[in-house]
């Protein structure tokens, strides 16, 4: 095998430069209309929706070489229950204090609710038929999720990591991945969060310790490794 590498910060990633379809997945992260559509969840808290959707186009770039090359796709979608039973009551308390109360109804049905319009994920970023999708009550991927299990029947070893927000979703799930030894890349312009700020520090703390959690990289660099 003739080792690939991502010329990504702060390494050449992955480490060992084993980067094939079949042992990487690409993860994308809770890209649904709650997150970055009118209405939904990050709507209603006030934040601005253009900087969740920024990461929309370069995703779809990096997902149709990705499923071309016969990579792992993997979604994942932030929700509750319709009965609420896997709410935490301060989740509850703490999105109701910001105007977007998690169960409560929106313009785009009852917030992070499983069902509900606002939970699907968005039509340009839309599943296909085969792939998998990890619903989870959290912030990560890994907590009460059946995740850890798929990709160790798979054998993936690299997980490409993008979606929303940069700063919660994202970096709690490459946090997760990394502690459980998988070899992670985020994505620097396939992720976004509410604040540009907290995007741009989330990145930084990737590098730190010559990539504590992994490392980080545009679409166009990955793309060009693929190729
Ligand atoms: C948040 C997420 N921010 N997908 N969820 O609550 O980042």
């Amino acid at each position: 095998m003739s080792a690939r590498f991502v010329q990504a910060n702060p390494y050449a990633w992955p480490w060992n430069g084993d980067l094939r379809p079949l042992n990487t997945a690409l993860v994308v992260i809770d890209m649904q209309t709650d997150f970055c559509g009118k209405g939904g969840y990050v709507d209603a808290m006030g934040y601005d929706i253009s900087l969740t959707r920024a990461p929309i186009e370069p995703i779809q770039r990096v997902m149709a070489r990705m499923r071309e090359l016969g990579f792992h796709i993997i979604h994942t979608r932030e929700g509750h229950r319709p009965d609420l039973s896997d709410l935490p009551a301060n989740k509850r308390w703490r999105s109701r204090q910001i105007g977007a109360g998690i169960g409560d109804p929106g313009p785009c049905g009852k917030i992070l609710v499983r069902g509900e319009a606002g939970w699907e994920i968005i039509p340009e970023l839309a599943p296909q038929v085969g792939e998998v999708i990890i619903d989870k009550p959290g912030k990560g991927s890994f907590c009460a999720t059946d995740l850890e299990l798929v990709l160790r029947t798979r054998a993936i070893d690299n997980l490409v990591l993008c979606g929303i927000t940069t700063d919660v979703c994202v970096h709690t799930t490459m946090r997760e991945a990394n502690d459980r030894g998988f070899e992670c890349l985020m994505l620097s312009d396939g992720t976004a969060a509410t604040d540009h700020g907290n995007h741009l520090a989330a990145l930084k703390m990737i590098t730190m310790q010559h990539g504590v959690f992994g490392a980080h990289a545009d679409a166009a660099s990955l793309l060009s490794a693929l190729d």
